[in-house]
């Protein structure tokens, strides 16, 4: 039904069509029409209602494609193995399930929407069609098992400097896997790993970039919370380019990290950090600790100095800004 309607719009480029018309074309009462054309506005089309007139098809979503997204990767690196999927629940789930099959490390699943996107600790990431980036990668790290918060922290420097090579939006980074936007998320990392008597068999690293999401595409619950590039900078960004840019940004530190160890991906984080030397709020499994953040530890965890003085190492949890 989607797809009639919408050859119907192609046929007729810039011109309205009444829901009279679209009714009596495909046979479907008007209501039909209606819900049929908001169902294609959530894939992200747009259209122009205008009464007595009708509808005009006037801007449709544009998709990852795997040819152009191939042109911008370098060859033999991360990103070469690469699947893109309209939709599934989450792309974690494949990734794991290619990574079970034995897909080299560097493998790239991309879903133009995800129907159960999450987060960490059960959270839920909307991942709406088209509009963002919602990718898991595949990495098979030869590190310790108590070393795959590095790689949480690498992925965070990764996204922001690819973000920041492609837009102006004002970005920082929170620990520890949050970019936030003048104060609101757009972007987060899920790091999910699967290992054997203490060996890690594979990590797969999730990334989710709000990339060109408008306000309205946010649940209510998530407009004080999240925001997209598109809506800090005003301008939509070529989700391809960004992509390359973040497999590139990724490879390269994750290079740099088997080289010469957490060191250099530390500094490169707590420089771009915001959540050091602010009074925090940190809710942990173990319940809410206070203090000033004051740098990592060399296994990435959080130095927090409470008001007695005593510094606390702090492994997980959301960080709140208190002052
Ligand atoms: P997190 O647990 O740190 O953040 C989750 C929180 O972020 C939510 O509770 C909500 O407040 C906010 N949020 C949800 N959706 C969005 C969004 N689209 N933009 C901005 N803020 C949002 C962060 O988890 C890690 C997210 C990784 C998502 C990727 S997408 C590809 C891969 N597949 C998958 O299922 N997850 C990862």
């Amino acid at each position: 039904m989607n797809q009639q309607l919408l050859d119907w719009f192609r046929e007729h480029p810039g011109q309205y069509i009444s829901g009279e018309e679209l009714s009596r074309r495909l046979q479907i009462t008007r209501t039909a029409v209606w819900k049929q054309i908001n169902v294609l506005r959530a894939k992200g089309y747009a259209f122009d209602a205008v009464p007595k007139l009708g509808y005009r098809l006037v801007a449709q979503p544009t998709r990852l494609d795997e040819a152009a997204l191939l042109s911008k990767l370098a060859p033999g690196n991360f990103g070469n193995r690469l699947r893109i999927v309209e939709k599934t629940e989450s792309t974690q789930n494949e990734a794991a399930a290619w990574a079970k099959e034995g897909v080299p490390e560097g493998a790239v699943v991309l879903a133009e929407e995800q129907t159960g996107g999450r987060g960490r600790q059960g959270h839920v990431w909307h991942s709406p069609a088209g509009k963002g980036i919602w990718m898991s990668i595949v990495l098979r790290p030869r590190i310790p098992l108590p070393y795959t918060p590095h790689l949480t922290l690498l992925g965070a420097v990764a996204m922001f400097r690819a973000m920041k090579k492609l837009t102006s939006a004002p970005l920082g980074i929170k620990w520890p896997n949050d970019i936030l936007a003048d104060g609101k998320k757009v972007a987060g990392i899920l790091l999910e790993s699967a290992a054997e008597d203490e060996r890690l068999l594979y990590v797969i690293a999730g990334i989710g970039i709000s990339v060109n999401l408008d306000a309205a595409d946010f649940p209510e619950e998530l407009q004080e919370r999240a925001t997209s590039l598109k809506i800090m900078t005003g301008r939509e960004v070529d989700r391809a380019s960004l992509v390359a840019a973040c497999l590139q940004e990724l490879e390269q530190l994750y290079r740099l990290y088997e080289e010469e160890g957490f060191a250099p991906i530390r500094t490169l984080w707590e420089a771009q950090s915001i959540t050091l030397g602010r009074q925090v709020t940190i809710e942990t499994p173990q319940g809410p600790l206070q203090g000033i953040a004051e740098g990592l530890d060399e296994s990435g965890a959080l130095l927090l100095r409470d008001k007695t003085g005593t510094v606390q190492k702090v492994f997980s949890g959301d960080v709140h800004f208190s002052g």
